[in-house]
């Protein structure tokens, strides 16, 4: 099939008018592209953005790689070279244009770029942006850009044989490639996730990812704006910014503006001179009494609009926008008795910091469309949190991302795009990760999101904790010296001097976790990976006891959940865990499988079936993570932060994240919801006493009443105690110690519940429910869970009872369309449960499909 199509470029508003006439334009190149195999004839309709996996999917070439094990028969595709192509003619005010070039905005990644059979571009690095002049190239008709990508395997398969030795990179998949042991990831400047990890496939793609943009101007464009913000406090933000002027020629009569654009306030209007070529012009004011940006949970993360004009006598020549949220973020560590404290101080508060570690959203990047991006930023805000971070082994988000970020009051921890590998950080390497780092933090650095830039992910860890420097000194003492010395080059020089060049006064970590060079970890000291519960198997009460002054990850596995399971695995008889599709599905291997037995049969009953297997590791995942949440933020002030691995998947797979796939919250997004709240009641056994810690994120103290009751599974009340209490703001307190034998009364531990509620003045509830016993001990019976449905709007309204104490009911819907406000909860007799389901579903089929269980209904 051939397939050619040309689009013409037009430009949106009007052209009569004169100032309009001459500020920039920018038009996306997204139509009329075709692809084909480098070395086939035939052409196929492609989507830019895009890659070829997807373009492959959408002509039928391929079947989806995330279904059963479809992914096998589909590594032939980064073994090929590709070909893109699309024409296009100008509108001729376009053409006009004194100033024309071309924006990649990412490229996938060795790619050659012809525009009309000329090569304008050789990029080499999916991280960064390129931007060509192509005034001299273009015609108004029939201009073609043809991009042609190298295998990635091709072009780096040479240099791994070419080395004596190997770079480490525990998480490539090569084998599974078809490559034996050639982990050649480290030489790419692309995703790491691409060549497999330990939740991931290996789909090593190549693609238009990022827009390409057609710019055109005349005599003076805004490259780029920087706000510095100085000195915050409530009464003053002094502001330096730094407007970059791109200019054909020297100009006197120029005024740059920097305006309120909402209000229409002018914050400066500084009379400068422009000298041909890139001017960067420097803008000092103060914005009085600046209403503040803050993180979610704490108040409004207000955002300015910063409208900045470059004026040529009365003619603007451009504008740009960008929404600034004004406050100082930064990373405290400060000798302290312990140790060394490892805060986040926000406008002078030091914030406990909730939330997770993101991976990205797809293996296939450009079908995130920003409703997706919503719905994770979403479902973080409504989970409570208030951090998330951006891991090293993914990519530097879109835009998109970090708007939502700075909307939410979403502080971001940046890694850079680097994890557990040692990397060939020399010659034009090195060069091309100084560039990719200068493009990544010049994009970035205006978003009031930014907490940290932070070196690599585990590199520092792999280097001196894992035994990698002791493996390469056996082998050759000079090549561990010259791994390490690239090592130190990368993270304590290189990437450090370019976060203080090109975001002054933003915080810079070297690694995550870190401490200090050469050394592993210290809970003194510091942030933490804590996998002692999971990799290393100690049990999950460690997580109550194991300290840190900031837990940037810890995790426990589960796959997702029946509804979920189907839609990559839909044959029943496949689902057994050691199945190959659920083994293709569970990159941890049959390591993995057994850690989720091994604690399983530890602490929970037998699951009767799989499905109820499913379920149970569901909950066991969650009662885990939520005990993990819960120590941490009652180890406050000593640990200021918990950030759990991980918040998403890339493809639907057995993994430790809270949501899957799909979207769909796991129990464990249920409980972060709960322990991540502004306050959190926390029960905990310790020395034969019940001790109930209140935790507060509040910045102000809260009047409340405590009750903890002890109930038998019929709902009686064994015993009750309550007692006002005073909640210190930003504090954890042990409020209430009370004897473990006392409020037993006789009973055994298996045959009550504690229960606990906070409420406070405001009208608030805080609940928590406790067992004296292990799950697997405990007498739940089998309870009758009756349910009533009424129809609201965007779905049903459930009403819920059960004649006797129900574990972890679970509600459940086939499809990906319905969402349950309340999931994998108890429910107590006599305490009927609302839950609101967002479903399109019509009423009958939702009664008939709605699944009502909980934990008794999993055992035989
Ligand atoms: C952490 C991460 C990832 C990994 C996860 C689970 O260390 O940084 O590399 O996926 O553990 O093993």
């Amino acid at each position: 099939m051939s397939y050619t199509r040309k689009i013409m470029l037009l430009v949106a508003g009007s052209f009569c008018l004169g100032s309009l006439f001459a500020k920039p334009v920018s038009v996306e190149l997204n139509q009329g592209w075709k692809f084909k195999q480098a070395r086939l004839t035939n052409w196929y309709p492609a989507t830019v953005p895009g890659t070829v996996h997807t373009d492959l999917i959408n002509n039928k070439i391929i079947q989806d790689p995330f279904f059963r094990m479809n992914e096998r028969d589909v590594q032939w595709v980064d073994k090929e070279d590709w070909i893109y192509e699309t024409g296009f003619d100008i509108s001729q005010e376009i053409f006009e244009r004194k100033n024309i070039r071309l924006d990649f905005k990412g490229l996938d990644t060795y790619a050659d770029v012809y525009l009309n059979d000329q090569k304008i571009l050789e990029a080499n690095n999916m991280f960064r942006e390129w931007k060509v002049d192509v005034k001299s190239l273009l015609k108004q008709k029939d201009n073609t850009l043809k991009i042609y990508f190298h295998s990635p395997v091709k072009i780096d398969m040479p240099k791994w044989e070419a080395l004596p030795f190997q770079y480490m990179a525990i998480n490539d998949q090569s084998e599974n490639g078809g490559l034996l042991d050639r982990k050649i990831s480290v030489f790419a400047r692309k995703a790491g996730y691409h060549y497999g990890w330990d939740w991931g496939p290996r789909l090593v793609t190549s693609g238009v990812w990022r827009p390409i943009l057609l710019e055109a101007w005349n005599d003076a464009r805004i490259e780029n704006v920087q706000v510095v913000q100085e000195n915050v406090s409530k009464q003053a933000a002094n502001i330096r910014q730094y407007v970059e002027v791109l200019s054909d020629k020297d100009a006197a009569n120029v005024t740059i503006k920097v305006e309120d654009g909402v209000s229409n306030k002018s914050f400066a209007t500084i009379p400068k001179t422009l000298k041909k070529g890139l001017n960067r012009l420097e803008l000092d004011f103060t914005i009085k009494n600046p209403k503040l940006w803050w993180s979610n949970g704490l108040g409004e993360a207000h955002l300015y609009d910063f409208r900045t004009s470059v004026l040529e006598g009365s003619e603007t020549l451009d504008v740009e926008h960008d929404k600034i949220g004004i406050r100082s973020l930064k990373l405290i560590t400060r000798k302290d008795k312990d140790g060394e404290t490892f805060h986040f101080e926000l406008n002078g508060v030091p914030v406990f910091c909730k939330g997770a570690n993101y991976i990205p959203s797809d293996n296939f990047l450009p079908r995130v469309t920003n409703a997706m991006y919503d719905k994770t930023i979403k479902d973080a805000v409504d989970a409570n949190m208030n951090m998330l971070r951006v891991w090293g082994g993914g990519i530097y988000e879109n835009d998109y991302f970090y708007e939502l970020c700075d909307k939410n009051g979403i502080m971001v921890w940046q890694d850079f795009m680097f994890a557990c590998s040692v990397y060939p950080f020399e010659g034009a390497f090195k060069e091309n990760v100084r560039q990719e780092a200068i493009d990544n933090v010049r994009r970035l650095r205006n978003h009031p999101c930014i907490a940290v830039w932070c070196g690599n992910n585990e590199c520092n860890s792999a280097w001196f904790g894992w035994g990698w420097k002791q493996s390469y000194v056996k082998q050759n003492p000079e090549i561990a010296a010259k791994i390490e010395a690239q090592f130190k080059d990368q993270y304590f020089t290189v990437l450090p001097e370019i976060v203080a060049q090109y975001d002054p006064g933003a915080s810079y970590r070297p690694s995550s976790p870190f401490f200090d060079m050469d050394k592993v970890e210290d809970p003194a000291r510091g942030d933490n990976h804590y996998w002692g519960v999971w990799h290393a198997k100690a049990p999950i009460a460690d997580y109550n006891t194991k300290k840190s002054r900031f837990f940037s990850e810890y995790g426990f596995q589960s796959f997702p959940e029946p509804a979920s399971v189907k839609l990559y695995n839909p044959d029943h008889k496949d689902w057994e865990i050691t199945s190959d599709v659920m083994m293709s599905h569970q990159r941890g291997g049959t390591y993995a499988n057994s850690l989720i037995k091994l604690y399983m049969e530890k602490s929970y009953k037998e699951p009767k079936d799989i499905d109820a297997f499913l379920y149970m590791n569901l909950i066991q995942q969650g009662d885990a993570i939520k005990t993990a949440m819960e120590a941490h933020r009652r180890a406050m002030p000593y640990c200021m932060g918990t950030l759990f691995w991980q918040h998403n998947d890339c493809w639907p797979v057995a993994s430790w994240s809270s949501r899957d796939y799909y979207g769909r919250w796991k129990a464990q997004h249920y409980y972060a919801r709960t322990a991540y709240r502004d306050l959190l009641v926390s029960p905990i056994e310790e020395n034969g006493n019940l001790n109930i810690y209140v935790v507060s994120d509040r910045l102000k103290e809260t009047k409340a009443r405590l009750t903890v009751k002890v109930l038998n599974m019929n709902g009686t009340v064994v015993c009750s105690n309550t007692q006002s209490v005073q909640v210190v703001a930003n504090t954890s307190k042990n409020q209430l110690s009370l004897k473990v034998a006392d409020l037993l009364k006789g009973k055994n531990r298996n045959e009550v519940i504690v229960s606990v509620v906070l409420e406070t003045a405001d009208k608030n509830r805080y609940t928590n429910n406790y067992f004296l016993a292990s799950q697997k001990e405990m007498a739940y019976p089998k309870a009758k869970i009756t349910r009533s449905i009424s129809k609201v709007e965007g779905g049903y309204e459930l009403e819920l009872q059960s004649d006797t104490f129900a574990r972890g009911v679970f509600l459940s819907l086939d499809g990906i369309d319905n969402f349950f406000e309340d999931n994998y909860f108890d429910l107590f007799p006599g305490h009927p449960v609302n839950v609101k389901v967002t479903t399109t579903l019509p009423q009958k089929e939702f009664e008939s499909q709605l699944k009502v269980m909980s934990m008794a209904d999993a055992t035989l």
